[in-house]
């Protein structure tokens, strides 16, 4: 299909080759190696249930046996939307293996964005868990069936509620074993999505050489072995634990993941002590809840090597307290869904490991700090961070007017941050210049909300911005002007949002109303204005 994939040019293809870094395997072939090297060892740990390499390739294969007798082929998208269990992993390299294509959605996702991802990659399945206590995806999916055409099954884990032909128990899907894989490492292995800056989180086609590139990169620069007990308390379809070098490195090393089912302290914590676990990626909300409670708790974290800290910027102050509190390393990762991850490196000097976000995976990533004329800045200039490498998209799925705003002319992937790089080629963050909030590493763009905010009758014009925030970094703030025949308090618009069905982390935080937005020389709306008024409110309360 036309713009599926928009491919690197051929003179980069021939150096990741060249360097060994495009290795020609599938995601796959890495995991099922390693379980032939050491079948016996402990590959995940889910609650009360343990899983053997073997025992998990096994199922593997069964899934993938069973989702072929459910009509799915190679080249089919599907919405894989799994909470922290599992069966992600399980349905991810099962589908992965078929060459089925994983829409690899968050939790968080309610209707609005799952329709969207459904419409858009014209999606033939959607994969949930219908055990989930805090949530009733079987009902979402529901929805999804009634209204979306392209999907014609929803594959349940556990048991189902609705009688519905099309409705499938993930149970019923362990056939007999498929070793065969239908992928090829060139192609779409699955999407991610971006944070996005316009309306809903655009797809990212990630390639089964790019992403098994960064992984691997990752696991060489983060120590990871047979020995890693790596604990995942973060959603398990975000790119960041799931390989940066997240749980993908750690199956490919041989060693163990502990599915942690939330976020609290307590929880974690008695998992770490419990399974000795030595690997915790965290976001910097998280690494301070932590923190607090690692002061009072009874808990042996003794285990623990390495805490990552990633997602949104990580302060200095923080970072030094983090050192004191936890008696392990720190590792600060600045990642993107679309591509390049920077890494503080283990044995990097103390300042760089609290006051930088690290430099990239690869030699052949090229980081570039550029101003508003696409000029290289002087060394040590703040600027806007584009980059192409080997595992950085050149092009959103089927997004052609999007790409073109996103990527140079020379297939530069403009990140939207501002940064500066210290002479040892280590990257600051210092800012944004995308119309985003980064609510403590889950993203929001505003423009999605402000669409929203203005299919109320009340609302005449609505602007969402970001305001600092001591515990999230950032909250968002709805900054309203009021329709002049129609009044509505926050309470109301608010539950108007809820009711169009969109993730709760994008209901705003705060709303605030104005008479008039005010706009820049150029008519657009000025938000480092809004930014400075409602910061000296919200401080003021
Ligand atoms: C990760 O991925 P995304 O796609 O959710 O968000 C990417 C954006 C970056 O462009 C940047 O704006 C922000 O999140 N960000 C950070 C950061 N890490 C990410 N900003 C400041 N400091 C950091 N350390 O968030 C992601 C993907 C892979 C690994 C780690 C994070």
């Amino acid at each position: 299909m036309q713009n599926e994939l928009t491919l690197w040019p051929d003179n980069l293809v021939q150096q990741y080759r060249d360097h060994g870094y495009w290795q020609d395997k599938t995601l796959c072939d890495y995991l099922f190696e390693r379980a032939r090297e050491q079948p016996e060892n402990l590959a995940m740990i889910c609650g009360e249930r343990r899983y053997t390499y073997a025992e998990m390739v096994d199922i593997i294969h069964r899934f993938s046996a069973g989702f072929t007798k459910l009509g799915l082929q190679a080249g089919d998208n599907v919405v894989l939307q799994m909470t922290n269990v599992a069966e992600f992993y399980l349905c991810f390299f099962a589908l992965v293996q078929k060459g089925i294509r994983p829409i690899m959605a968050l939790p968080a996702h309610r209707y609005s964005e799952i329709a969207y991802f459904c419409q858009h990659a014209n999606a033939k399945a959607y994969i949930i868990d219908g055990t989930c206590s805090t949530f009733n995806y079987q009902a979402l999916a529901h929805d999804i069936l009634e209204n979306n055409a392209s999907v014609s099954r929803v594959i349940v884990k556990g048991d189902l509620h609705y009688t519905d032909s099309r409705f499938t128990s993930l149970a019923e899907c362990l056939a007999d074993t498929d070793v065969t894989q239908d992928a090829n490492p060139c192609d779409i292995a699955f999407f991610q999505l971006s944070g996005g800056t316009t309306g809903a989180p655009k797809l990212i086609p990630r390639t089964h050489n790019d992403y098994a590139y960064s992984v691997i990169g990752s696991n060489a620069l983060c120590d990871v072995d047979e020995e890693t007990r790596f604990l995942c308390v973060l959603p398990v379809a975000h790119n960041y634990p799931f390989s940066s070098p997240g749980a993908l490195g750690v199956f490919w090393a041989g060693g163990c993941v502990i599915i942690g089912a939330d976020t609290q302290p307590q929880t974690a914590f008695r998992l770490i002590e419990q399974h000795k676990a030595n690997f915790v990626p965290l976001v910097p909300p998280l690494a301070l809840l932590w923190m607090d409670f690692a002061k009072t708790q009874p808990y042996d974290l003794s285990s623990l090597k390495v805490i990552q800290v990633g997602g949104a910027k990580f302060s200095e102050n923080a970072a030094k307290r983090l050192l004191n509190v936890f008696n392990c390393q720190l590792q600060q990762v600045f990642g993107m869904a679309e591509g390049l991850v920077n890494y503080t490196r283990l044995d990097d000097p103390i300042e760089v490991i609290t006051q930088t976000q690290g430099r990239p995976i690869s030699k052949l990533d090229q980081v570039r700090v550029v101003n508003e004329a696409g000029e290289d800045v002087a060394q040590g200039e703040e600027g806007f961070l584009i980059t192409q490498g080997p595992y950085t998209i050149r092009g959103y799925y089927n997004a052609p007017q999007h790409n073109a705003r996103s990527f140079t002319p020379e297939g530069f992937y403009r990140t939207g941050d501002i940064v500066r790089q210290t002479e040892q080629g280590n990257i600051i963050v210092t800012g944004r210049d995308k119309d985003q909030i980064n609510r403590g590493g889950e993203k929001i763009a505003a423009e999605e909300i402000e669409n929203q905010l203005l299919r109320h009758d009340a609302v005449h014009d609505a602007a969402l911005i970001a305001i600092a925030d001591d515990y999230l970094g950032e909250h968002s703030c709805a900054v309203i002007v009021m329709s002049s025949t129609q009044s509505i308090r926050p309470i109301e618009l608010k539950r108007f949002l809820r009711q169009q069905s969109l993730a709760e982390f994008k209901i705003p935080d705060q709303i605030q109303f104005i008479d008039e937005l005010p706009k820049t020389p150029v008519g657009k709306i000025d938000k480092k204005k809004l930014r400075t008024l409602f910061s000296k409110i919200t401080a003021s309360v």
